[in-house]
Protein backbone atom coordinates (compact mmCIF):
# COMPACT_ATOMS: atom_id res chain seq x y z
CA UNK A 1 0.00 0.00 0.00
CA UNK A 2 1.05 3.49 -0.66
CA UNK A 3 1.38 5.99 1.78
CA UNK A 4 -0.51 9.01 0.98
CA UNK A 5 -0.20 12.24 2.92
CA UNK A 6 -2.69 14.39 2.38
CA UNK A 7 -0.65 16.83 1.38
CA UNK A 8 -1.99 18.92 -1.22
CA UNK A 9 -1.27 22.43 -0.91
CA UNK A 10 -2.15 23.77 -3.89
CA UNK A 11 -3.03 23.04 -7.46
CA UNK A 12 -0.74 23.32 -9.95
CA UNK A 13 -2.87 24.26 -12.42
CA UNK A 14 -4.57 27.24 -10.93
CA UNK A 15 -3.30 29.93 -8.02
CA UNK A 16 -0.72 29.18 -5.15
CA UNK A 17 -2.54 28.53 -1.98
CA UNK A 18 -2.14 30.75 0.90
CA UNK A 19 -1.95 29.37 4.46
CA UNK A 20 -1.54 31.72 7.15
CA UNK A 21 0.48 31.07 10.56
CA UNK A 22 1.16 32.90 13.50
CA UNK A 23 4.51 34.16 13.87
CA UNK A 24 4.83 35.99 17.32
CA UNK A 25 2.03 38.78 17.63
CA UNK A 26 1.17 39.27 13.91
CA UNK A 27 -0.99 36.89 11.13
CA UNK A 28 1.38 36.61 8.11
CA UNK A 29 -0.13 35.71 5.06
CA UNK A 30 2.49 33.41 3.53
CA UNK A 31 2.08 32.18 0.26
CA UNK A 32 2.93 28.47 -0.19
CA UNK A 33 4.60 27.91 -4.15
CA UNK A 34 5.42 24.37 -5.12
CA UNK A 35 8.38 23.03 -4.26
CA UNK A 36 11.03 22.68 -7.05
CA UNK A 37 13.03 19.32 -6.82
CA UNK A 38 16.61 19.38 -7.30
CA UNK A 39 17.47 15.44 -7.80
CA UNK A 40 21.26 15.07 -8.02
CA UNK A 41 22.66 11.62 -8.75
CA UNK A 42 26.02 9.96 -9.72
CA UNK A 43 27.41 7.00 -11.30
CA UNK A 44 28.54 4.75 -8.73
CA UNK A 45 29.49 7.06 -5.67
CA UNK A 46 30.05 5.14 -2.44
CA UNK A 47 28.84 6.13 0.77
CA UNK A 48 32.32 5.54 2.19
CA UNK A 49 33.74 8.75 0.37
CA UNK A 50 31.15 11.02 1.30
CA UNK A 51 32.41 12.87 4.70
CA UNK A 52 29.22 12.88 5.78
CA UNK A 53 29.28 9.22 5.90
CA UNK A 54 32.65 7.77 6.64
CA UNK A 55 35.47 10.50 7.29
CA UNK A 56 38.30 8.06 6.71
CA UNK A 57 39.22 8.85 3.12
CA UNK A 58 38.33 12.61 2.09
CA UNK A 59 36.24 15.43 2.71
CA UNK A 60 33.24 16.51 0.78
CA UNK A 61 32.03 19.68 1.96
CA UNK A 62 29.35 21.04 -0.29
CA UNK A 63 27.45 17.54 -0.39
CA UNK A 64 27.64 17.32 3.24
CA UNK A 65 26.11 20.75 3.39
CA UNK A 66 23.24 18.62 2.13
CA UNK A 67 23.32 16.32 5.16
CA UNK A 68 23.90 19.49 7.65
CA UNK A 69 21.06 21.20 6.39
CA UNK A 70 19.03 18.52 5.83
CA UNK A 71 18.42 15.06 6.29
CA UNK A 72 21.36 12.07 6.18
CA UNK A 73 19.02 8.49 5.57
CA UNK A 74 21.54 5.99 7.22
CA UNK A 75 19.70 3.21 5.77
CA UNK A 76 19.16 3.80 2.24
CA UNK A 77 19.22 0.66 -0.46
CA UNK A 78 18.54 0.15 -4.13
CA UNK A 79 16.44 -2.31 -5.69
CA UNK A 80 19.41 -3.78 -8.14
CA UNK A 81 22.75 -2.60 -8.05
CA UNK A 82 23.46 -1.62 -11.78
CA UNK A 83 22.83 1.78 -13.41
CA UNK A 84 20.42 1.35 -16.14
CA UNK A 85 18.44 -1.11 -14.11
CA UNK A 86 18.75 1.29 -10.62
CA UNK A 87 17.78 4.14 -13.01
CA UNK A 88 14.61 2.32 -14.46
CA UNK A 89 13.28 1.43 -11.11
CA UNK A 90 14.04 5.21 -9.64
CA UNK A 91 12.09 6.27 -12.68
CA UNK A 92 9.28 4.19 -12.34
CA UNK A 93 8.51 3.42 -8.46
CA UNK A 94 8.97 -0.50 -9.62
CA UNK A 95 10.99 -3.36 -8.69
CA UNK A 96 12.96 -4.76 -12.24
CA UNK A 97 10.79 -7.47 -12.87
CA UNK A 98 8.24 -4.44 -13.13
CA UNK A 99 9.71 -2.10 -15.25
CA UNK A 100 10.96 -4.61 -17.69
CA UNK A 101 14.69 -3.24 -17.70
CA UNK A 102 16.52 -5.70 -15.60
CA UNK A 103 20.30 -5.68 -16.85
CA UNK A 104 22.61 -3.06 -19.02
CA UNK A 105 23.17 -6.24 -21.68
CA UNK A 106 23.70 -4.61 -25.24
CA UNK A 107 20.71 -3.51 -26.97
CA UNK A 108 18.60 -3.01 -24.09
CA UNK A 109 16.05 -0.56 -24.29
CA UNK A 110 13.98 0.94 -21.56
CA UNK A 111 10.02 1.15 -22.47
CA UNK A 112 9.97 4.83 -22.18
CA UNK A 113 5.78 4.60 -22.91
CA UNK A 114 5.47 3.13 -19.80
CA UNK A 115 4.41 5.49 -16.45
CA UNK A 116 7.24 7.32 -14.84
CA UNK A 117 7.40 10.12 -12.14
CA UNK A 118 8.78 12.44 -14.19
CA UNK A 119 5.40 12.46 -16.58
CA UNK A 120 3.38 12.80 -13.47
CA UNK A 121 4.46 15.77 -12.62
CA UNK A 122 4.76 16.81 -16.30
CA UNK A 123 1.00 16.66 -16.56
CA UNK A 124 0.48 17.64 -12.69
CA UNK A 125 2.64 21.29 -14.47
CA UNK A 126 5.81 21.07 -13.66
CA UNK A 127 8.86 21.55 -15.99
CA UNK A 128 11.10 18.43 -16.00
CA UNK A 129 14.35 18.32 -16.94
CA UNK A 130 17.29 15.61 -17.79
CA UNK A 131 20.86 16.32 -18.21
CA UNK A 132 23.45 13.72 -18.06
CA UNK A 133 23.67 10.21 -17.60
CA UNK A 134 20.89 8.58 -18.83
CA UNK A 135 21.99 4.80 -20.03
CA UNK A 136 18.41 3.49 -20.74
CA UNK A 137 19.05 2.61 -24.36
CA UNK A 138 15.91 4.30 -25.35
CA UNK A 139 15.14 8.43 -25.99
CA UNK A 140 14.16 10.17 -22.50
CA UNK A 141 10.44 10.52 -22.20
CA UNK A 142 8.44 12.75 -19.80
CA UNK A 143 10.84 15.60 -20.03
CA UNK A 144 10.60 18.88 -21.29
CA UNK A 145 14.41 19.24 -22.08
CA UNK A 146 16.89 16.76 -22.08
CA UNK A 147 20.57 17.02 -22.63
CA UNK A 148 22.27 13.04 -22.17
CA UNK A 149 25.68 11.41 -22.72
CA UNK A 150 25.87 8.80 -24.92
CA UNK A 151 25.51 5.47 -22.67
CA UNK A 152 28.11 5.58 -20.27
CA UNK A 153 29.35 9.06 -21.73
CA UNK A 154 32.98 10.24 -21.80
CA UNK A 155 35.06 12.02 -19.02
CA UNK A 156 36.36 14.49 -21.65
CA UNK A 157 35.14 16.41 -24.66
CA UNK A 158 31.68 14.32 -24.62
CA UNK A 159 29.10 14.15 -26.85
CA UNK A 160 25.43 14.40 -25.65
CA UNK A 161 22.09 14.36 -27.30
CA UNK A 162 20.55 17.29 -26.59
CA UNK A 163 16.20 16.90 -27.41
CA UNK A 164 17.63 14.25 -30.46
CA UNK A 165 20.07 16.47 -32.19
CA UNK A 166 24.38 15.50 -31.54
CA UNK A 167 26.61 17.71 -29.95
CA UNK A 168 29.60 17.59 -28.74
CA UNK A 169 31.19 19.44 -25.62
CA UNK A 170 34.74 20.34 -24.88
CA UNK A 171 36.03 19.92 -21.50
CA UNK A 172 35.36 17.73 -18.23
CA UNK A 173 32.17 16.08 -17.99
CA UNK A 174 31.19 17.20 -14.52
CA UNK A 175 31.23 20.42 -15.06
CA UNK A 176 29.79 20.24 -18.32
CA UNK A 177 26.75 18.74 -16.91
CA UNK A 178 26.65 21.55 -14.36
CA UNK A 179 26.76 24.13 -16.62
CA UNK A 180 24.14 22.81 -18.53
CA UNK A 181 22.25 22.28 -15.22
CA UNK A 182 22.68 25.57 -14.19
CA UNK A 183 22.48 27.44 -17.67
CA UNK A 184 18.72 25.36 -17.91
CA UNK A 185 17.64 26.59 -14.72
CA UNK A 186 19.36 30.31 -15.56
CA UNK A 187 17.61 30.71 -18.61
CA UNK A 188 15.62 27.97 -20.14
CA UNK A 189 12.72 27.00 -17.94
CA UNK A 190 9.77 28.55 -17.93
CA UNK A 191 9.74 30.84 -14.95
CA UNK A 192 6.14 30.67 -14.08
CA UNK A 193 6.14 26.68 -13.16
CA UNK A 194 7.68 24.55 -10.69
CA UNK A 195 10.32 22.61 -11.95
CA UNK A 196 11.90 19.41 -11.19
CA UNK A 197 15.71 19.01 -12.60
CA UNK A 198 17.59 15.28 -12.41
CA UNK A 199 21.38 16.19 -12.76
CA UNK A 200 23.39 12.71 -13.46
CA UNK A 201 26.82 12.88 -13.49
CA UNK A 202 28.73 10.31 -15.07
CA UNK A 203 31.37 10.69 -12.63
CA UNK A 204 32.59 8.67 -10.69
CA UNK A 205 32.42 5.43 -13.04
CA UNK A 206 34.95 3.58 -14.24
CA UNK A 207 37.81 4.45 -15.62
CA UNK A 208 37.50 6.76 -12.86
CA UNK A 209 39.15 10.01 -14.58
CA UNK A 210 39.79 13.32 -13.18
CA UNK A 211 39.73 16.18 -13.89
CA UNK A 212 42.70 18.12 -14.88
CA UNK A 213 43.20 20.39 -12.09
CA UNK A 214 42.79 17.66 -10.16
CA UNK A 215 45.27 15.36 -11.23
CA UNK A 216 47.67 16.16 -8.27
CA UNK A 217 45.50 16.09 -5.47
CA UNK A 218 46.41 14.00 -2.26
CA UNK A 219 49.75 12.98 -3.59
CA UNK A 220 50.95 12.29 -0.66
CA UNK A 221 47.80 10.45 1.33
CA UNK A 222 48.34 6.97 1.69
CA UNK A 223 44.73 5.52 2.26
CA UNK A 224 43.97 2.19 5.22
CA UNK A 225 42.93 -0.35 3.01
CA UNK A 226 40.14 -2.12 4.44
CA UNK A 227 40.18 -5.00 6.88
CA UNK A 228 38.64 -7.85 4.64
CA UNK A 229 41.14 -6.73 1.11
CA UNK A 230 42.33 -10.24 1.21
CA UNK A 231 39.42 -11.61 1.66
CA UNK A 232 39.74 -15.36 0.67
CA UNK A 233 35.91 -16.17 0.09
CA UNK A 234 35.46 -19.33 2.39
CA UNK A 235 31.95 -20.35 2.29
CA UNK A 236 30.65 -17.65 -0.37
CA UNK A 237 31.07 -19.58 -4.14
CA UNK A 238 29.66 -16.85 -5.94
CA UNK A 239 31.96 -14.20 -4.42
CA UNK A 240 34.78 -16.52 -5.36
CA UNK A 241 33.69 -16.27 -8.79
CA UNK A 242 33.65 -13.06 -9.30
CA UNK A 243 35.98 -10.71 -11.94
CA UNK A 244 35.88 -7.61 -9.93
CA UNK A 245 38.70 -7.83 -7.74
CA UNK A 246 41.29 -4.97 -7.39
CA UNK A 247 44.06 -7.98 -7.65
CA UNK A 248 43.19 -9.89 -10.89
CA UNK A 249 40.86 -7.95 -12.83
CA UNK A 250 41.63 -4.12 -12.39
CA UNK A 251 44.02 -3.54 -15.72
CA UNK A 252 47.18 -1.44 -15.18
CA UNK A 253 46.94 -0.18 -18.35
CA UNK A 254 43.06 0.15 -19.14
CA UNK A 255 41.90 1.06 -15.30
CA UNK A 256 45.30 2.07 -13.63
CA UNK A 257 46.74 4.39 -16.72
CA UNK A 258 50.06 2.64 -17.20
CA UNK A 259 49.60 2.83 -21.25
CA UNK A 260 53.45 3.36 -21.63
CA UNK A 261 55.00 4.75 -24.22
CA UNK A 262 57.48 2.01 -24.96
CA UNK A 263 54.13 -0.56 -25.17
CA UNK A 264 55.82 -2.67 -21.98
CA UNK A 265 53.04 -2.88 -19.73
CA UNK A 266 49.73 -4.51 -21.39
CA UNK A 267 46.66 -4.60 -20.50
CA UNK A 268 45.18 -8.44 -19.99
CA UNK A 269 43.78 -10.13 -23.20
CA UNK A 270 39.97 -9.22 -22.15
CA UNK A 271 40.86 -5.44 -22.08
CA UNK A 272 43.31 -5.51 -24.71
CA UNK A 273 40.21 -5.05 -27.53
CA UNK A 274 39.13 -2.30 -25.94
CA UNK A 275 42.04 -0.74 -26.78
CA UNK A 276 45.64 0.64 -25.24
CA UNK A 277 44.59 3.95 -25.27
CA UNK A 278 41.23 4.07 -25.78
CA UNK A 279 40.71 6.50 -22.46
CA UNK A 280 42.94 9.17 -23.73
CA UNK A 281 42.14 9.35 -27.48
CA UNK A 282 39.74 11.88 -27.17
CA UNK A 283 41.55 14.48 -25.30
CA UNK A 284 42.74 17.49 -26.98
CA UNK A 285 46.89 18.19 -27.45
CA UNK A 286 46.49 20.46 -24.22
CA UNK A 287 44.91 17.85 -22.23
CA UNK A 288 47.23 14.87 -23.26
CA UNK A 289 49.92 17.33 -22.29
CA UNK A 290 48.58 17.77 -18.88
CA UNK A 291 47.74 14.12 -18.46
CA UNK A 292 51.45 12.75 -19.68
CA UNK A 293 52.41 15.44 -17.48
CA UNK A 294 50.62 13.63 -14.53
CA UNK A 295 51.12 10.38 -14.88
CA UNK A 296 54.68 10.11 -17.21
CA UNK A 297 56.32 10.09 -13.70
CA UNK A 298 54.24 7.21 -12.01
CA UNK A 299 54.50 4.98 -15.28
CA UNK A 300 58.73 5.44 -14.86
CA UNK A 301 58.27 4.78 -11.36
CA UNK A 302 56.31 1.70 -11.39
CA UNK A 303 58.15 0.22 -14.41
CA UNK A 304 61.32 1.03 -11.73
CA UNK A 305 59.77 -0.64 -8.97
CA UNK A 306 59.02 -3.62 -10.48
CA UNK A 307 56.66 -4.63 -7.55
CA UNK A 308 54.94 -7.95 -7.04
CA UNK A 309 53.21 -9.84 -4.65
CA UNK A 310 50.72 -8.13 -1.95
CA UNK A 311 53.37 -5.14 -2.78
CA UNK A 312 52.00 -4.57 -6.44
CA UNK A 313 48.03 -5.46 -4.69
CA UNK A 314 48.48 -2.43 -2.83
CA UNK A 315 50.18 -0.06 -5.34
CA UNK A 316 47.25 -0.66 -7.43
CA UNK A 317 44.47 0.15 -4.50
CA UNK A 318 46.58 3.01 -3.86
CA UNK A 319 46.29 4.03 -7.39
CA UNK A 320 42.16 3.41 -7.80
CA UNK A 321 41.40 5.55 -4.59
CA UNK A 322 44.10 8.09 -5.77
CA UNK A 323 41.93 8.51 -9.41
CA UNK A 324 38.22 7.46 -7.95
CA UNK A 325 38.85 10.21 -5.01
CA UNK A 326 40.42 13.21 -7.58
CA UNK A 327 36.93 12.46 -9.52
CA UNK A 328 34.77 12.80 -6.03
CA UNK A 329 36.59 15.88 -5.29
CA UNK A 330 35.55 17.59 -8.85
CA UNK A 331 31.33 16.17 -7.76
CA UNK A 332 31.82 17.84 -4.91
CA UNK A 333 33.10 21.07 -6.10
CA UNK A 334 30.14 20.83 -8.45
CA UNK A 335 27.56 19.92 -6.11
CA UNK A 336 28.42 23.47 -4.68
CA UNK A 337 28.10 25.11 -7.35
CA UNK A 338 24.75 24.45 -8.21
CA UNK A 339 23.95 25.21 -3.82
CA UNK A 340 25.63 28.49 -4.64
CA UNK A 341 23.08 28.87 -7.65
CA UNK A 342 19.86 27.73 -5.58
CA UNK A 343 21.14 30.15 -2.99
CA UNK A 344 22.07 33.39 -5.11
CA UNK A 345 18.61 33.08 -7.07
CA UNK A 346 16.65 32.37 -3.66
CA UNK A 347 15.47 28.83 -4.76
CA UNK A 348 17.01 27.27 -1.52
CA UNK A 349 14.22 27.78 0.59
CA UNK A 350 11.65 26.48 -2.37
CA UNK A 351 13.30 23.48 -3.47
CA UNK A 352 14.35 19.87 -2.31
CA UNK A 353 17.82 18.51 -2.98
CA UNK A 354 18.81 15.24 -3.10
CA UNK A 355 21.86 14.18 -3.36
CA UNK A 356 22.44 10.17 -4.19
CA UNK A 357 24.21 7.82 -6.41
CA UNK A 358 22.62 4.68 -8.99
CA UNK A 359 24.31 2.44 -6.25
CA UNK A 360 27.56 1.83 -3.84
CA UNK A 361 30.87 0.68 -5.04
CA UNK A 362 33.17 -1.04 -3.74
CA UNK A 363 36.47 0.84 -2.43
CA UNK A 364 38.57 -2.16 -1.77
CA UNK A 365 36.28 -4.03 0.79
CA UNK A 366 36.73 -7.94 -0.24
CA UNK A 367 39.14 -7.13 -2.75
CA UNK A 368 36.62 -5.68 -5.34
CA UNK A 369 36.00 -2.30 -7.40
CA UNK A 370 32.54 -2.04 -9.15
CA UNK A 371 29.43 -3.08 -7.52
CA UNK A 372 25.92 -5.82 -8.44
CA UNK A 373 26.18 -7.66 -5.68
CA UNK A 374 23.03 -7.81 -2.51
CA UNK A 375 26.23 -7.13 0.30
CA UNK A 376 25.93 -3.86 2.16
CA UNK A 377 28.63 -1.63 0.01
CA UNK A 378 26.90 -2.03 -3.43
CA UNK A 379 23.42 -2.61 -2.33
CA UNK A 380 23.55 0.76 0.26
CA UNK A 381 23.54 3.93 -1.76
CA UNK A 382 23.72 7.49 -0.29
CA UNK A 383 20.90 9.91 0.44
CA UNK A 384 20.90 12.96 1.66
CA UNK A 385 18.18 15.28 1.18
CA UNK A 386 17.64 18.74 2.32
CA UNK A 387 13.54 19.25 2.72
CA UNK A 388 13.54 23.59 3.30
CA UNK A 389 11.80 23.41 6.89
CA UNK A 390 12.11 19.74 7.15
CA UNK A 391 13.72 16.68 8.95
CA UNK A 392 17.32 17.91 9.80
CA UNK A 393 19.66 14.76 11.54
CA UNK A 394 19.16 11.05 10.88
CA UNK A 395 16.86 9.10 9.21
CA UNK A 396 17.68 5.73 10.08
CA UNK A 397 14.11 3.82 7.94
CA UNK A 398 15.42 1.16 5.07
CA UNK A 399 14.57 3.36 2.08
CA UNK A 400 15.42 1.96 -1.23
CA UNK A 401 15.69 3.97 -5.16
CA UNK A 402 11.80 2.73 -5.99
CA UNK A 403 11.12 5.14 -2.59
CA UNK A 404 12.16 8.55 -4.47
CA UNK A 405 9.47 8.88 -7.10
CA UNK A 406 6.37 8.30 -4.66
CA UNK A 407 8.29 10.69 -2.22
CA UNK A 408 8.34 13.44 -5.19
CA UNK A 409 4.70 12.93 -6.08
CA UNK A 410 3.55 13.24 -2.66
CA UNK A 411 5.80 16.65 -2.07
CA UNK A 412 4.47 18.12 -5.38
CA UNK A 413 0.68 16.72 -3.88
CA UNK A 414 0.26 14.08 -7.20
CA UNK A 415 -1.32 10.91 -5.79
CA UNK A 416 0.98 8.25 -5.77
CA UNK A 417 0.03 5.75 -8.41
CA UNK A 418 -1.18 2.37 -7.04
CA UNK A 419 1.05 0.21 -8.96
CA UNK A 420 4.30 2.10 -7.89
CA UNK A 421 6.36 -0.61 -5.64
CA UNK A 422 7.78 1.98 -3.74
CA UNK A 423 6.64 4.20 -0.45
CA UNK A 424 6.61 7.89 -0.47
CA UNK A 425 8.90 8.43 2.75
CA UNK A 426 8.08 12.60 2.61
CA UNK A 427 6.38 11.92 6.43
CA UNK A 428 10.22 10.74 7.37
CA UNK A 429 11.47 13.90 5.79
CA UNK A 430 9.15 15.74 7.61
CA UNK A 431 10.36 14.45 10.83
CA UNK A 432 6.67 12.72 11.51
CA UNK A 433 6.26 9.90 13.32
CA UNK A 434 5.93 6.80 11.20
CA UNK A 435 4.85 3.71 13.50
CA UNK A 436 3.97 1.17 10.85
CA UNK A 437 7.62 1.78 8.12
CA UNK A 438 8.48 -1.19 6.61
CA UNK A 439 10.27 -3.75 8.15
CA UNK A 440 12.08 -5.50 5.08
CA UNK A 441 13.30 -5.12 1.86
CA UNK A 442 13.62 -6.63 -1.52
CA UNK A 443 16.08 -6.88 -3.90
CA UNK A 444 17.11 -8.73 -7.67
CA UNK A 445 19.68 -8.78 -9.85
CA UNK A 446 19.92 -10.46 -12.72
CA UNK A 447 23.13 -9.61 -15.33
CA UNK A 448 24.87 -12.85 -15.22
CA UNK A 449 26.51 -14.00 -17.90
CA UNK A 450 28.31 -10.59 -17.98
CA UNK A 451 31.30 -8.28 -17.17
CA UNK A 452 32.45 -9.13 -13.47
CA UNK A 453 30.89 -12.42 -13.71
CA UNK A 454 28.28 -11.60 -10.32
CA UNK A 455 25.59 -14.67 -10.62
CA UNK A 456 21.76 -13.83 -10.51
CA UNK A 457 20.40 -13.11 -7.15
CA UNK A 458 17.42 -12.09 -5.40
CA UNK A 459 17.16 -11.37 -1.37
CA UNK A 460 15.61 -9.75 1.24
CA UNK A 461 17.01 -7.67 4.13
CA UNK A 462 16.04 -7.25 7.78
CA UNK A 463 17.68 -4.59 10.01
CA UNK A 464 19.63 -7.50 11.22
CA UNK A 465 19.35 -10.06 8.79
CA UNK A 466 20.37 -11.07 5.28
CA UNK A 467 18.97 -14.03 3.21
CA UNK A 468 20.28 -14.28 -0.70
CA UNK A 469 19.35 -16.87 -3.30
CA UNK A 470 22.20 -17.17 -5.99
CA UNK A 471 20.77 -18.44 -9.47
CA UNK A 472 20.88 -19.52 -12.79
CA UNK A 473 24.07 -21.56 -13.48
CA UNK A 474 24.41 -22.04 -9.68
CA UNK A 475 22.21 -22.44 -6.17
CA UNK A 476 23.36 -21.07 -3.39
CA UNK A 477 22.06 -19.71 -0.19
CA UNK A 478 23.43 -17.39 1.77
CA UNK A 479 22.16 -16.11 5.63
CA UNK A 480 24.40 -12.97 7.29
CA UNK A 481 23.96 -11.73 10.48
CA UNK A 482 24.51 -7.99 9.79
CA UNK A 483 24.81 -7.33 13.70
CA UNK A 484 27.20 -9.87 14.64
CA UNK A 485 29.19 -9.91 10.75
CA UNK A 486 28.72 -6.12 9.30
CA UNK A 487 30.99 -7.02 6.94
CA UNK A 488 29.33 -10.38 5.95
CA UNK A 489 32.35 -12.76 6.11
CA UNK A 490 30.08 -15.43 7.32
CA UNK A 491 27.68 -17.19 5.57
CA UNK A 492 25.79 -18.84 8.39
CA UNK A 493 23.11 -20.49 6.32
CA UNK A 494 22.53 -24.18 6.60
CA UNK A 495 24.30 -23.81 10.20
CA UNK A 496 22.78 -25.72 13.25
CA UNK A 497 20.46 -22.75 15.03
CA UNK A 498 19.72 -21.08 12.43
CA UNK A 499 16.53 -23.13 10.92
CA UNK A 500 13.95 -21.07 12.49
CA UNK A 501 15.06 -17.99 11.22
CA UNK A 502 15.58 -19.15 7.71
CA UNK A 503 12.37 -20.11 7.47
CA UNK A 504 10.94 -16.52 8.82
CA UNK A 505 13.04 -15.01 6.22
CA UNK A 506 12.48 -17.50 3.22
CA UNK A 507 8.55 -16.48 4.58
CA UNK A 508 9.51 -12.87 4.37
CA UNK A 509 10.98 -12.81 0.83
CA UNK A 510 8.31 -14.95 -0.95
CA UNK A 511 5.71 -12.46 0.59
CA UNK A 512 7.64 -9.88 -0.88
CA UNK A 513 7.84 -11.30 -4.43
CA UNK A 514 4.00 -11.81 -3.73
CA UNK A 515 3.41 -8.42 -3.01
CA UNK A 516 5.76 -7.17 -5.84
CA UNK A 517 4.58 -9.95 -7.95
CA UNK A 518 8.11 -11.01 -9.10
CA UNK A 519 7.68 -14.47 -11.10
CA UNK A 520 11.14 -15.69 -9.84
CA UNK A 521 9.06 -17.13 -7.12
CA UNK A 522 7.18 -19.63 -9.41
CA UNK A 523 10.51 -20.59 -10.30
CA UNK A 524 12.27 -21.17 -7.18
CA UNK A 525 10.16 -23.00 -4.69
CA UNK A 526 12.21 -24.27 -1.77
C1 LIG B 1 30.93 -0.87 -17.82
C2 LIG B 1 32.19 -1.08 -16.97
C3 LIG B 1 31.93 -2.10 -15.89
C4 LIG B 1 30.69 -1.74 -15.11
C5 LIG B 1 29.52 -1.59 -16.07
C6 LIG B 1 28.23 -1.24 -15.44
N1 LIG B 1 33.26 -1.48 -17.79
O1 LIG B 1 30.65 -1.98 -18.59
O2 LIG B 1 33.07 -2.15 -15.04
O3 LIG B 1 30.39 -2.70 -14.16
O4 LIG B 1 29.85 -0.57 -16.99
O5 LIG B 1 28.32 -0.03 -14.77
S1 LIG B 1 34.02 -0.33 -18.63
O6 LIG B 1 35.24 -0.95 -19.11
O7 LIG B 1 33.16 0.05 -19.74
O8 LIG B 1 34.28 0.79 -17.75
S2 LIG B 1 27.05 0.84 -14.62
O9 LIG B 1 27.25 1.71 -13.48
O10 LIG B 1 26.89 1.59 -15.84
O11 LIG B 1 25.96 -0.10 -14.39
CA1 LIG C 1 26.45 2.96 -11.76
Amino acid sequence: MNHITNSVLYSLTGAAMVTSFSSCKEQKQVEKKPMNIVYIMCDDHSFQTISAYDQRYIQTPNIDRIANEGARFTNSFVANSLSGPSRACMLTGKHSHANGYTDNADGAMFDGSQQTFPKLLQQAGYQTAMIGKWHLGSEPTGFDHWDILIGQGDYYNPTFIRNGEKLQREGYATNIVTDMAINWMDSIRDESKPFCLFIHHKAPHRTWMPDLCDLDLYEDVVYPMPENFYDKYEGRIPASKQEMSIIKDMDLVYDLKLADKENEIHSSEALEPRGRYMYTDALTPEQKAAWDKHYDPIIAKFKKDKLSGKALAEWKYQQYMHDYLRVIHSVDRNVGRVLKYLEENNLLENTLIVYTSDQGFYMGEHGWFDKRFMYEESFRTPLLVRLPEGKKGDIDQMVQNIDYGPTILDLAGVQVPEDMHGVSFLPLLRGEEVPEWRKSLYYHFYEFPAEHAVRRHYGVRTDRYKLIHFYNDIDCWELYDLQEDPQEMNNIYGKPGTEELTKELKAEMLKLQEQYDDPIREVYKD
